[in-house]
């Protein structure tokens, strides 16, 4: 049995037992591969505590000598990278070259945060008084909480927590409770870089199991200074509120509803394959999936053929089968709201192509479902919706600046791209009147960020931004200092204050 061997490989035992309430399911066959504990509602104030404890000694550990920790956590997860990758693709169904993806992702979170550790630079800045010095310095936060989306269910805490690390700070980290056992495998793998290491407090990281109401009680507690969020954009407006009602800092990536516009002198042998990696990758549930794709009216007959042969080829099936594209999708429900996304669709003028359940005879319990392309005749509003699954909308343009109005007429604000080989639409797209999306590519697709620039999104997708150069600025605390080595003390702004 492959899931035995990998929960062995991986130490999981430990955690699971026969009758433990929370039921895993492999969304391949839909088989039970273990069962664990939730974590006690009442338990998580001293979990809380705990951290904090962690915390007022992990801020004292200089920040090059915390990266050594993450340094020696990238070497468990190099050593370990088939393993987790297995496990993955198991809890997830995703492929496993993007199994082995999403290792390779937190591996170069862990160089990228070590070679930060020596960064944390604060500003010098000029004073306007004489025998003066501002400066900026850079202190550890407290304690980070990180609600983890099943899509990515390494990586996403790896941006997150290699930089928190570095910075000082301590975690508490809910997992999906679709994906905990790679959270499981992850907290393993970190337990042994720590127990290489000399200087690290104990409950430096803590897993927490459970739904809405455990990553509630981390919204409401004063101790978690820095909230990071990622998934639906109704469950991170829950936490905003929480958050911001305490004045609690949160970090949000949420819904994207990610456009491509195919311009007249796109390179199509580009473009049909950005397409294709984009659209259905991932089984269309990653945050950037493309979903919207506007083709110009020149294109659009030649193209919507092309990716309906493609699109009719895909290899779908087993994700541990390396000849397969296209695994399956998380649940029961990811697959309902497909076909209800897809009904509503044809009511709103569409024309569906695919996006039927297939292998059910095989896998009764399991949804894999044959990726869909919709023809829409405009914008409606089941397009301006994210719906997880593999259905890219397609539609036809004939004014380039009416196709970038369009891609930003909608709630959310995560990825774009354009293929064109027109310089002028390629920076106007990239311009202030362009695209609104936190992300924008030309003659690329959308998805499948590296881990150096900032990934997060605007207005719906909810602002924040995870890895990238200066992400670590969040997971810090900022003290403006200004030292008087003059014997005088001149006020600013040239008050005068005798008494
Ligand atoms: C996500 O789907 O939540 O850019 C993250 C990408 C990946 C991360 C996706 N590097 O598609």
């Amino acid at each position: 049995m492959i899931h035995q061997q990998i929960i062995s490989k991986l130490k999981l035992e430990p955690y699971t037992s026969p009758t433990g309430p929370l039921a895993i399911h492999s969304p391949i066959d839909g088989q039970e591969i273990a069962r664990i504990a939730e974590t006690p509602l009442t338990d998580i104030d001293s979990m809380i505590d705990r951290a904090h404890a962690a915390f007022l000694a992990w801020r004292l550990v200089p920040p090059p000598k915390r990266g050594e920790l993450v340094r020696l956590f990238g070497e468990e997860l190099r050593t370990h990278q088939e393993d987790l990758a297995h496990l993955i693709t198991l809890e997830s169904g995703k492929i496993l070259v993007e199994g082995r993806g999403e290792v390779q992702e937190m591996i170069d979170m862990c160089d990228f945060a070590v070679g930060l550790s020596r960064q944390l630079y604060g500003l010098t800045i000029s004073s306007e008084r004489p025998y003066h010095r501002m400066m900026e310095t850079w202190h550890p936060l407290g304690v980070v909480g990180m609600i983890t989306p099943f899509n990515f269910p390494a990586a996403v805490w790896a941006w997150n927590a290699c930089l928190a690390l570095i910075c000082g700070d301590t975690l508490i980290w809910k997992p999906s409770t679709k994906t905990p056992l790679t959270a499981l495998a992850c907290q393993n793998l970190l337990n042994q870089a720590i127990a290489r290491y000399e200087a690290a407090p104990e409950n430096l990281q803590q897993i927490m199991i459970g739904g809405h109401q455990a990553g509630g009680k981390l919204a409401e507690s004063p101790h978690i200074r820095l909230l990071s969020a990622t998934g639906s954009t109704a469950m991170g407006r829950q936490v905003a509120l929480k958050v911001a009602a305490r004045f609690g800092r949160s970090l949000l990536e949420l819904g994207g509803n990610n456009a491509m516009i195919v311009a007249p002198t796109a390179d199509l042998d580009l473009a049909l394959p950005a397409i294709l990696f984009s659209a259905v990758g991932t089984a269309g549930q990653r945050c950037t999936t493309l979903r919207r794709l506007f083709i110009h009216k020149s294109l659009y007959n030649p193209l919507v053929q092309s990716l309906k042969k493609r699109y009719h080829a895909l290899p779908i099936g087993n994700p541990f089968d390396e000849k397969n594209r296209v695994g399956p999708l998380i649940d029961e429900t990811s697959y309902h709201a497909m076909q209800n996304a897809l009904r509503q669709a044809q009511q709103e003028g569409g024309t569906v192509f695919g996006g039927a359940r297939i292998l059910e005879d095989a896998c009764p319990n399991a949804y894999y479902v044959r990726p869909a392309i919709v023809e829409m005749p405009q914008q409606t509003p089941v397009v301006c919706t994210e719906t997880f699954a593999p259905l890219l909308y397609v539609m036809k343009y004939t004014d380039f600046t009416d196709a970038i109005a369009l891609q930003n007429d909608v709630a959310q604000g995560l990825s774009s791209c354009l293929f064109t080989n027109d310089i002028r639409e390629a920076e106007y797209f990239l311009g202030p009147a362009g695209s609104d999306c936190g992300i924008a590519n030309v003659n690329l697709g959308p998805s499948g960020a590296e881990i150096g620039g900032a990934f997060g999104g605007e207005k719906e997708t909810g602002g924040g931004r995870e890895s990238g150069c200066d992400a670590w600025k969040s997971y810090m605390r900022r003290a403006t200092n200004t030292i008087n080595y003059s014997d005088t003390l001149p006020l600013a702004q040239g008050i005068t204050f005798d008494v």
